[in-house]
């Protein structure tokens, strides 16, 4: 690993020695106590109980249920299948409408169960659905409005729940960054301001177990249906038989989810330290924003977001993250392209401006248990760099 570069000439895409030999990664899994997770592994081999509802997963969805602040957590094997589970467990049908700007995920999910995603813009500032833009996006096949709570930010809840009521819709809520977040009133995100919520245990998320999701809710009912309709449609209300599907998340995953959790304060500290770093490096740099959580509510901090605006910072974003991957830092644009850019979504037009200028900007940068102050220093002096001497770079 090389010092701090101060000199465009050091610039790995200008000749210098990449700065990290061992990459730099985006979602790289939080750490968490591996003795403790052989443990539970051992304990499940030996219980000889593997999965569909076993001790593990289910210590797992009390302890979620009450992070969260929902009565019923059902945990299922990924977050999109806690999307679909969902959605046959409500009933959705038609058309659902969608913030264009998340994880192709939060549309696809629903694509693959033949109901049709309606792409909605997002607020300028957080990335998160536009209530107005919504509202305009409701047509007589709407079934149903997916919020999403984008980097853990909790979108517009009490404005989207007075939205679903006037109309007569499903309001879901797609929480797969959030476990942990609340709004600026301290309400945590299994709150029910609509049917359910979603989240994701996945390797890169703040609390994972390899791969997991879960569906949180305060709805008795709906809770019993999905624990059906994750497991094949068995045991539903009076024994009888629905299509359902294999959604069980695994004890080797609820192992993991459940050691995982057990370290996710210190991943939280960890993770808002870090982009603190990168804020109080980056603050003064032209034409560079770290996106800033909400002083009063609470993020974890899984994500750190930059937006690059080319006019300003006089190097666009693309080549910006190709100077961070000369120099072994492999960023990710979450989330560009955006859903509606993607088939099967781009046959039809779309005018989803906010959507496409953030996409255009946006890049998600190195953060989590492994990233260290030095390593913060080391990428922001890259960025430094390259944005003061973006005219030297637009021929590489
Ligand atoms: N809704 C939303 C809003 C979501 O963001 C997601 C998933 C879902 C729904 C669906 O939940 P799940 O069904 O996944 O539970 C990644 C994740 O695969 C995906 O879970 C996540 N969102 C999305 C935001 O990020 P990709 O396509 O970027 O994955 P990939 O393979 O490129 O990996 C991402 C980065 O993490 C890379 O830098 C490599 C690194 N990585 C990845 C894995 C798996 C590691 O360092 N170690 C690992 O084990 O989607």
């Amino acid at each position: 690993m090389t010092e701090v570069k101060r000199r465009p000439d050091e610039l790995a895409i200008l000749g210098g020695d990449a700065s990290f030999l061992t990459p730099l990664l985006v979602g790289r899994p939080a750490p968490f106590d591996r003795s403790r997770f052989f443990e539970r592994l051992n304990w499940a081999m030996d219980n000889e109980w593997l999965t569909n509802g076993g001790p593990l997963s289910t210590e797992l969805e009390t302890r979620i249920a009450d992070l969260v602040g929902a009565r019923y957590c059902i945990a299922t094997a990924n977050g999109t299948l806690a999307l679909q589970v969902l959605s046959r467990a409500v009933g959705i049908t038609g058309e659902v409408i969608v913030p264009s700007f998340t994880f192709v995920a939060s549309a696809h999910a629903f694509q693959w169960l033949g109901v049709n995603p309606v792409f909605c813009d997002v607020c300028p500032g957080t990335g998160c659905i536009d209530v107005a833009a919504a509202a305009a996006a409701i047509t007589d096949q709407t079934s149903a409005i997916i919020g999403v709570h984008l980097w853990g930010q909790l979108c517009n809840v009490d404005e989207l729940a007075s939205l679903a009521y006037e109309h007569g819709l499903h309001l879901l809520f797609d929480g797969a960054h959030a476990l942990g977040c609340t709004t600026a009133d301290g309400l945590p995100v299994g709150t029910p301001w609509g049917k359910a919520t979603i989240l994701s245990f996945h390797a890169t998320k703040v609390v994972h177990g390899f791969e997991g999701g879960a569906v949180v809710t305060n709805d008795s009912e709906l809770a019993t249906r999905l624990r059906g309709l994750r497991n094949f449609g068995n045991g539903i209300i009076g024994g009888h038989m629905y299509g359902g599907t294999n959604a069980k998340m695994s004890e080797a995953s609820a192992a993991a989810c459940l050691t995982s959790l057990e370290s996710f304060e210190e991943t939280v500290i960890k993770n808002q330290h870090n982009h603190q770093q990168y804020l109080n490096e980056l603050r003064d740099l032209p034409g560079v924003r770290i996106l800033d959580y909400a002083a009063d509510t609470n993020n974890n901090y899984n994500y750190v977001i930059m937006f690059v605006d080319e006019a300003t910072a006089g190097i666009s974003r693309d080549l910006l993250v190709k100077v961070l991957l000369a120099e072994g830092v492999f960023t990710k644009t979450y989330f560009d392209p955006a859903c509606h850019q993607m088939e099967p979504y781009s046959r039809r037009p779309w005018n989803l401006p906010v959507t496409e200028r953030l996409g255009s900007q946006v890049v998600a940068l190195p953060t989590g248990g492994k990233v260290n102050s030095e390593d913060i220093r080391r990428v922001c002096s890259i960025i430094r760099l390259a944005v003061l001497n973006g005219h030297k770079l637009t021929h590489v």
